[in-house]
């Protein structure tokens, strides 16, 4: 299809190709775009502090301000509950899943996802993200955590939305990764980057090297041996998981947040975050790896259970899940 089209336009083309769709994964998708150009909105207004009013305290007009992750929790939650597409969610900003309630009609997807990843660069201007991910549920049976642990190769769809110099939309379905990039003048996203393909090796590597001390000996032989190579390799760390991944997507490289001395899981959660990248760059091509396996094959035990994670080009992960084992 050609660059330009709007998302919209791209699903319902993407749904005519498979004939007995029904529409309503299309319909899902459109609300979840409402909920990502309504955080865009907000997430550009972060800056104008002195006139809206710091989270915690009141606005100009005496309203209380919310913390921009719990408002774009609310806003996921109240733009997608009523379309009658799910039959539950679950948020990293929540201790337990929500079910559809008697309000509105159940369907056959669960929604999960971080509201807005990068919480530390909130305040700074800093990109930041949304992850989502879609699995599939009976819809009309009584709803229970274990409809969502369910290994991240079983997603129907994941994605993210990157609140960077521009706001993009990232998603993918099983038949490759597409990128689109809100025109905020017409108010829609348009295809910018469409089946996307991540290099097979790249020289970037992102890793908090400010937790060195309390890496395992596999972490540390790895990074030594970038430095140490004749690669000319790279360092580029934002700090917002959906930052550093968006870039090495595109440029190639690996971005690593592994286990260590002070949590051994590391700091990523599966179903939120781990499991929704990995489903975009297996279908780009690359890789996603916990050091012990594929990212997607892990049985979920809760649901916001933590993972190592290595993420990026094919050949980078490949090489860095053969040193943490070789240590
Ligand atoms: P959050 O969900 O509280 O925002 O934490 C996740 C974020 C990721 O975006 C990022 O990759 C990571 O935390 C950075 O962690 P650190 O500051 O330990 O390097
Ligand atoms: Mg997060």
């Amino acid at each position: 299809m050609s660059v330009g089209a709007t998302l919209t336009k791209f699903l319902l083309e993407e749904q005519r190709k498979h004939p007995g769709s029904t529409g309503s994964f299309t319909a899902l998708f459109s609300d979840l775009v409402v909920a990502a150009k309504i955080i865009s909105r907000e997430v550009n207004k972060a800056g104008l502090i002195d006139i809206i009013g710091a989270a915690g305290g009141k606005n100009i007009h005496g309203e209380e301000v919310q913390k921009l992750d719990e408002l774009a929790n609310s806003v996921i939650i109240k733009t997608m509950e009523h379309g009658g597409h799910l039959s539950g969610m679950a948020s990293e900003e929540m201790e337990s899943f929500v079910k559809i309630d008697g309000r509105y009609p159940k369907g056959g997807y669960l929604l999960v996802f971080d509201p807005l990843d990068g919480s530390s660069n909130i305040d700074v201007n800093v990109s930041i993200g949304t992850i989502f991910s879609v699995l599939r549920c009976q819809a009309g049976r009584e709803l229970t955590e274990a409809d969502f642990l369910r290994p991240g190769a079983q997603q129907a769809a994941s994605g993210y939305i990157l609140y960077g110099t521009s706001t993009m939309f990232v998603y993918t379905t099983g038949h490759g990764v597409h990128g689109f990039t809100l025109d905020p003048s017409v108010g829609e996203f348009l295809l910018s980057h469409e089946d996307i393909k991540i290099p097979e090796f790249g020289k970037i590597y992102s890793i908090n090297e400010g937790n060195t001390k309390y890496w395992f000996p596999g972490t540390s032989k790895y990074i030594e041996r970038l430095k140490s190579s004749d690669n000319d390799c790279c360092a580029r760390y934002i700090g917002s998981l959906v930052s550093d991944f968006h870039r090495n997507l595109l440029k190639g490289g690996v971005f690593l947040y592994p286990g260590d001395k002070k949590s051994k899981n590391g700091k990523l959660r599966l179903l939120y975050e781990a499991n929704p990248l990995a489903f975009i760059v297996e279908q780009a091509g690359g890789a996603a790896s916990s050091g012990e396996g594929r990212i997607l094959d892990i049985v979920p035990q809760g649901l916001h259970q933590k993972t190592p994670l290595i993420i990026g080009s094919r050949k980078n992960v490949d090489e860095a899940a053969a040193v943490w084992r070789e240590v």
